[in-house]
C-alpha cells in the first residue's frame, strides 16, 4: 500500500471518529435540546405564574400602601391622643387624689347617712301613709288640671291678645319715654315752682289762721244775730202793720242816707287828704305815723290816742313787712300789763299770730311792752320795759 492510502485510511478513521464524536454530540445536544425545550416550556408556564403573581403582589402592595398611609396618619393621631392622655392621665392622677380624699369624706357622710337611713325609713313609712292621702289628692287635682287646662287654651288666646298689645304699649313705651323725659324738664320746673308755693302755702296758712280767729268771733256775732234775728222776726210781723207809715218813712230816711253818704264819702277822703299831708302813711286799710321822739311805751299810747288813733296792731305778714321798712326801734300796741305772759293788743284782742325775735319775749314781769327792734330781720319783736323810751307807730283804721 501506498502512502497516499495510509493518509488517506488514517484521514478516514479520524473523520469516522470525529463523526461518531460528532453523532454522539449531536445526540447529546438533541437530548440536551429537549430537556431545554421542557424547561423553556416550564419557564414560560412557571413565568406565566409569575406574572399573575407579581400583578397579585402589585396590587397587594398597592393595597398595603394605602394602610400604610392610612396606619401613619391613625398613628400620628394616636401619638396626638397619647400625649392629651398623658396629661388627662396626670390631672386625673390629681383628681384621684382630691376624689379619694372626698372618698374618706364620703365614707364618714355615708354612717351619718346610714343613720339618717333608719330614721329616713321611719319618715317614709309615715310618708307612705301620706302618699295614700295625696293619691287621692292628686286624683282631684286631675280633675282640677283638666279644668286648668282649658283656661290655659284660654289664657293662651288671652296671652296672643296681650301680645299684640304688649307691641303696641311698647310703641306706646317709646312715645311715653319721650314725654317721660319732657315731663322730667317739667318736673324740675315744677319743683321749683312747687318750692315757691310752698313759701307762699306758708304765708297763707299764717293768714288761714287769722282768718279762722276772725271766723270764730263772727261765728260768735252770728250766734248773736240769730238771737237778734228772732226778735227782729216778732218786731217785724209787728210792724208789717204799720208798714205804710214805715214805708214812707223808710223813703224819706233812705233820701237822708244817701245825702249822708255822699256827705261822708267827701269827708272821708278829705280826711284821707289831711292825714297824708300830716305825715300819715297810707296802707291797705290804715294810716300810720312813725313819731320822730322818743316816749314811754304808755306816752307814746296816748300821742296816739290823741291824734284819734292806737299804737298799731299787726295781725299778718304784711303788715309787718310794712312796718320793717321804717328802718326804726318802735313801740306797737303789744303789751302783757295785764296779766304776765298774755299778751294783748290794744284793742284787747289776745295775740295768736307773733314775730318775736329768737330768745324773746325773754324780760318776763320787768319787760311787759313790745317793741319793733332788728327790722333787718322778719322776726324781730322784743318784750322791753314800757318805761324805756323808743320811737312809736299809730295806727288809725280807714273807713271809707
Ligand atoms: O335783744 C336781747 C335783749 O337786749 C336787751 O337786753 C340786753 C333788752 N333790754 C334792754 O334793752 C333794756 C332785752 O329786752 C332784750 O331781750
Ligand atoms: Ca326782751
Amino acid at each position: 500500500m501506498c502512502q497516499t492510502d495510509i493518509k488517506w485510511e488514517m484521514e478516514m478513521v479520524l473523520l469516522q471518529t470525529s463523526y461518531n464524536n460528532l453523532t454522539k454530540e449531536r445526540d447529546q445536544l438533541q437530548t440536551s435540546y429537549n430537556n431545554l425545550t421542557i424547561e423553556r416550556d416550564q419557564l414560560q408556564t412557571s413565568n406565566i405564574n409569575l406574572t399573575i403573581e407579581r400583578d397579585q403582589l402589585q396590587t397587594s402592595y398597592n393595597n398595603l400602601a394605602i394602610e400604610r398611609d392610612q396606619l401613619q396618619t391613625s398613628y400620628n393621631n394616636l401619638t396626638i391622643e397619647r400625649d392629651q392622655l398623658q396629661t388627662s392621665n396626670i390631672n386625673l392622677t390629681k383628681e384621684r387624689d382630691q376624689l379619694q380624699t372626698s372618698y374618706n369624706n364620703l365614707t364618714i357622710e355615708r354612717d351619718q347617712l346610714q343613720t339618717s337611713n333608719i330614721n329616713l325609713t321611719i319618715e317614709r313609712d309615715q310618708l307612705q301613709t301620706s302618699n295614700i292621702n295625696l293619691t287621692i289628692e292628686r286624683d282631684q287635682l286631675q280633675t282640677s288640671n283638666i279644668n286648668l287646662t282649658k283656661e290655659r287654651d284660654q289664657l293662651q288666646t288671652s296671652y296672643n291678645n296681650l301680645a299684640i298689645e304688649r307691641d303696641q304699649l311698647q310703641t306706646s313705651n317709646i312715645n311715653l319715654t319721650i314725654e317721660r323725659d319732657q315731663l322730667q324738664t317739667s318736673n324740675i320746673n315744677l319743683t321749683i315752682e312747687r318750692d315757691q308755693l310752698q313759701t307762699s302755702y306758708n304765708n297763707l296758712t299764717i293768714e288761714r289762721d287769722q282768718l279762722q280767729t276772725s271766723y270764730n268771733n263772727l261765728t260768735i256775732e252770728r250766734d248773736q244775730l240769730q238771737t237778734s234775728n228772732i226778735n227782729l222776726t216778732k218786731e217785724r210781723d209787728q210792724l208789717q202793720q204799720t208798714v205804710g207809715d214805715i214805708t214812707k218813712e223808710r223813703n224819706d230816711l233812705q233820701r237822708q242816707l244817701k245825702d249822708t253818704e255822699a256827705s261822708c264819702k267827701t269827708r272821708a277822703e278829705k280826711d284821707k287828704m289831711n292825714m297824708l299831708n300830716n305825715g300819715w302813711q297810707f296802707f291797705r286799710d290804715g294810716f300810720y305815723h312813725i313819731s320822730s321822739q322818743r316816749k314811754t311805751w304808755q306816752e307814746s299810747r296816748n300821742d296816739c290816742l290823741q291824734k284819734g288813733a292806737d299804737l298799731m296792731i299787726i295781725n299778718n305778714i304784711e303788715e309787718q313787712t310794712f312796718i320793717r321798712q321804717f328802718n326804726k326801734y318802735m313801740w306797737i300796741g303789744l303789751t302783757d300789763s295785764e296779766t304776765e305772759g298774755t299778751w294783748k293788743w290794744v284793742d284787747g284782742t289776745p295775740m295768736t299770730t307773733s314775730y318775736w325775735d329768737s330768745g324773746e319775749p325773754n324780760g318776763g314781769s320787768s319787760e311787759n311792752c313790745v317793741e319793733i327792734k332788728y327790722y333787718d330781720k322778719e322776726n324781730n319783736w322784743n318784750d322791753e320795759a314800757c318805761s324805756s323810751s323808743h320811737f312809736w307807730v299809730c295806727e288809725k283804721k280807714f273807713l271809707s
